[in-house]
């Protein structure tokens, strides 16, 4: 009896391979027939002296039970095949498949799920509501002045411009935190990303439809230093942990004071590039506490409870990630664009 012999015939074994019924019978015979190779095995087995039975003996077992095993899997094989024909005709089951194209994320998508997941940390909610609104939601609620220019057909799109209350495409998600404030219960933290329209002539920098991230927070002493701090932990969670901030006073009627923050430019590291216009920083939202008015405008007690809000385009902070040059590859749809998102999980 020889070890090496077993092995080898136990590798054959699991190798095997067959046709037809026919082939697999003969294949049956051969192995573990009266007179098969494994048969015989168990014969010689006999004359193996007993200091060695045990070693063979599990060999043997090992042998048996696969040449038993790979008979039924050929024949279920075999079987499962006969079924296929007689349904399908002629398909060779055994053909590879078509290959299935894989496609790449949109960085607007990658983005806008990784703004949301960093505020989903800080105990954020994601709010959304609906892109076709009225005036109420979008202007009145938020401090926009009669006269004010976003109002104008130059800036907004209408869809209805005659009533008292206007239909139009909302022109930033604001209108879903105002939606925020009328129902839900204080504090509020929320995050609500979505499409937006502005009326403007498409160009590198501009276009008429793009996307949005607004958070709000409303609670009791809520402070300038928390909106700070809480910006100031976003960007870090988003462009690197030794990104530092500035604020500028800015101004938006739905906030006072309101400030525009900068990240510092981390492709020069603050010294100065082509990318930050060699100013080492790069504007990324708009912020502000918001204002008494709006917050009386949604039935909040502006006495007790304060807040602070914040408004970010994605198409920028994508710009800044992936340092995209012409916000019109994002609408385009072109795949070597696209493909270049493949590897961003
Ligand atoms: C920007 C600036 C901003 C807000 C959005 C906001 C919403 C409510 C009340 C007060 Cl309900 N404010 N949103 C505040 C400051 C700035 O966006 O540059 N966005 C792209």
């Amino acid at each position: 009896m020889n070890e090496k012999y077993i092995d080898e015939l136990l590798e054959k074994i699991n190798n095997l391979k067959a046709q037809g019924e026919q082939e697999i019978e003969e294949l049956r015979v051969k192995l573990l027939g009266k007179k098969g190779e494994v048969t015989h095995l168990f014969e010689e087995f006999r004359t193996v002296p007993p200091e060695q039975k045990k070693l063979f003996g599990q060999k043997l077992n090992v042998l048996k039970n696969n040449a038993l095993a790979k008979i039924e899997a050929l024949k279920e094989s075999l079987a499962d095949s006969q079924q296929g024909n007689a349904a399908s005709g002629q398909l060779d089951l055994t053909m590879p498949g078509d290959k299935m194209e894989l496609g790449a994320r949109h960085p607007i998508s990658i983005t806008r799920e990784e703004i949301i997941s960093i505020f989903k940390k800080f105990g954020y909610t994601v709010a959304e509501g609906p892109e076709i609104e009225d005036d109420w939601h979008v202007f009145g609620a938020l401090n926009f002045p009669p006269e004010h220019p976003a109002r104008d057909m130059q800036d907004t799109f209408f869809i209805d411009n005659h009533d008292e209350n206007k239909i139009l495409l909302r022109t930033h998600t604001s209108s879903v935190q105002v939606r925020s404030m009328e129902r839900m219960e204080l504090p509020i933290r929320v995050i609500c990303p979505g499409r937006v329209f502005r009326n403007e002539a498409i160009s590198a920098r501009a276009h008429c439809i793009f996307h949005q991230v607004e958070g709000l927070y409303i609670d009791r002493n809520v402070s300038f230093a928390d909106l700070k701090q809480a910006i100031l932990l976003f960007a870090q969670e988003m462009f690197g942990p030794d990104t530092k901030i500035r604020m500028r006073p800015s101004y938006f009627p739905f906030t006072e004071p309101s400030a525009e923050v900068d990240v510092s430019c981390n492709i020069c590291k603050g010294k100065g590039c082509n990318i930050c216009k060699g100013t080492g920083w790069l504007e990324i939202l708009g912020c502000g506490m918001v204002d008494p008015a709006v917050l009386e405008a949604s039935g909040i007690d502006s006495k007790e409870y304060s807040g602070f809000a914040f408004g970010m385009g994605i198409e920028r902070i994508a710009m800044l990630k992936w340092q995209v040059n012409d916000l019109r590859h994002y609408f385009e749809n072109d795949v070597r664009f696209l493909r270049e998102f493949e590897t961003v999980i």
